[in-house]
């Protein structure tokens, strides 16, 4: 099993917390996005959507970050337990994971994937060629810091996003801020929720293992 990464990036960051929060140990190899290793016939061959993640396994592929961490739950279905256990659990969890990442994470990807020169003509992750859509830029960061004002909400009754107990939905939440930054929004800004849960999450030893790693 191998997995090609590249964890500055906000979906492999997805799957790398998810690791680390696991402690599990999985063989990595590195794709360059900087470089658009992905986009290379060697990479494409494996990957047609050109994206990372993705893990292969016995030569089929698994390119959702959410899948990946499924399938690298079910494989170690050992605590902790990041899609809940309970059948009203697992759901919460899923209804929050699903509105951060179209809420939130689709928010700042469409800000960013409009705005950055480095994906002029490729407005969406992959291969398809896409044009830029200016008036997209200002949506998009409309739509994040409402995306923001409701996760405030959330964590105003809550310790974590879900509820009492940390899961994958705090994992997006986290990438989320974390990939606002790329289009300078800080979702901490007078958000004093997102600020205090936040410092908790940085205390946790998966995050401090993963933001070492652009120290
Ligand atoms: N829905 C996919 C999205 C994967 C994705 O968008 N990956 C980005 C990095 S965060 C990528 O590979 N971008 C490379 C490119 O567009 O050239 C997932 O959940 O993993």
């Amino acid at each position: 099993m191998i997995l090609y990464d590249y964890p500055r990036a906000p979906n492999p960051m997805r799957v790398n917390l998810f690791i680390n929060e696991k402690k599990l140990e999985v063989k990595r190899k590195i794709i360059d996005l900087s470089k658009h290793e992905n986009l290379k016939p060697k990479y494409l061959k494996i990957n047609p959507w050109g994206t990372v993640p993705f893990l292969v396994v016995k030569k089929r592929v698994i390119t959702e970050s959410i899948a990946i961490c499924k399938y690298l739950d079910s494989l170690s279905p050992i605590s902790p337990n990041l899609f809940g256990t309970s059948p009203i659990q697992k759901a919460i969890i899923e209804m929050y994971r699903r509105k951060i990442e179209f809420d939130g994470m689709q928010a700042t990807g469409e800000a960013f994937r409009n705005s950055a020169k480095s994906f002029k003509g490729r407005a969406f992750a992959g291969t398809a060629k896409i044009p830029q859509i200016p008036e997209l830029i200002d949506r998009g960061k409309v739509r994040t810091e409402i995306f923001f004002n409701f996760l405030n909400k959330t964590l105003k009754n809550s310790k974590y996003v879900a509820g009492k107990k940390f899961s994958i939905a705090d994992i997006d939440a986290y990438v989320t801020l974390s990939f606002a930054k790329w289009i300078k929004i800080d979702g901490t800004n007078k958000r004093k929720y997102v600020t205090n849960w936040k410092v908790n999450l940085e205390k946790r030893k998966s995050f401090i293992k993963y933001n070492k790693l652009f120290r």
